[in-house]
């Protein structure tokens, strides 16, 4: 029995069916948070598709800059996008992966997946998945974005993470009862996330939130927001083209909510 999988550097890309994305890879055991890497990377002139990747975390980040927790076993990465959108348009691109994670959970591992705004993807209500995109812009220019995703897969969350999370978050592993070829995974991952993205560049965002939106389990459903220091209690009824969250309060009104946190009302 072997405690984690080391990852091998080699077959991130050996076999990887991808046209730009992964094409170059920058890879550490222990990284401060990828996504820093890759801006990094990005603000050097990394061309599209570049990949930093990192076997641990020790300043993984959510948003607000919130702790995310990223140990051996997880899959932690970030991809550096340049995508020809408005800065309004490029908001759009978190949906695009959490598909892209949904997804490859869904069909490869036939896990019953869930998407929520706007960041998440759930098994069984409890976080697998987390993203993170940060962009760049200059006017009304997008330079570029990193997009960066952390999935929970070979460890516990119970062995692992503190009290306050073991009941809101999950792992592949957990949810699958066994591991999962961590480099099988990225390739997965990173392969819908390209097609997802040439997607979502010669359709639009509505093509793809389409998609997404079949997994959005909370749509219709009673929840509380929280939207900087507003607390907001109704319907969730939609995600509209721009990726808002639309409401309808308790007063009948409704409401579009363009950042903030989802949670279910029983
Ligand atoms: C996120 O933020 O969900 C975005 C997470 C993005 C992580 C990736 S890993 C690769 C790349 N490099 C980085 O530094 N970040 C990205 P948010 O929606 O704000 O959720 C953060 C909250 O999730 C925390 O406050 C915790 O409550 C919870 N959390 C922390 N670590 C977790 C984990 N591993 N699994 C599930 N929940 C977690």
């Amino acid at each position: 029995m072997f405690l984690f999988q080391k990852i091998s550097v080699d077959k991130l890309q050996e076999g990887l069916q991808t046209k730009r994305f992964g094409r170059s890879i920058f890879f550490r055991r222990e990284v401060g948070s990828t996504n820093d890497w890759a801006k990094e990377l990005a603000r050097r002139g990394a061309e599209e598709g570049t990949v930093a990747i990192g076997e641990t975390q020790t300043g993984g980040r959510g948003r607000l800059d919130r702790k995310w927790i990223s140990p051996r076993g997880g899959l932690w990465f970030s991809v550096v996008l340049r995508p020809r959108m408005s800065p309004s348009e490029a908001v759009g691109l978190v949906f695009v992966a959490g598909l892209a994670v949904a997804e490859v959970l869904q069909e490869e591992f036939g896990l019953k997946v869930e998407t929520k705004w706007p960041n998440d993807v759930l098994i069984n209500g409890r976080k697998v998945c987390g993203i993170l995109a940060e962009m760049n812009t200059k006017g009304r220019t997008v330079n570029f974005v990193v997009l960066g995703l952390g999935v929970n897969a070979n460890f516990l969350v119970e062995k692992v993470f503190p009290e306050s999370l073991k009941k809101a978050a999950t792992s592949v592993e957990k949810e699958l009862g066994q591991k999962v070829q961590l480099e099988e995974l990225f390739k997965a991952v990173l392969e819908k996330l390209e097609s997802s993205y040439d997607q979502c560049a010669e359709r639009g965002l509505a093509f793809l939130l389409a998609k997404w939106k079949k997994h959005a389990a909370f749509l219709g459903r009673k929840v509380e927001v929280r939207s900087g220091s507003e607390k907001l209690l109704g319907v969730a009824l939609d995600v509209d083209d721009d990726g808002a969250l639309v409401l309808r309060l308790e007063d009948g009104s409704t409401r579009r909510v363009l950042a903030g946190d989802v949670s279910l009302r029983l």
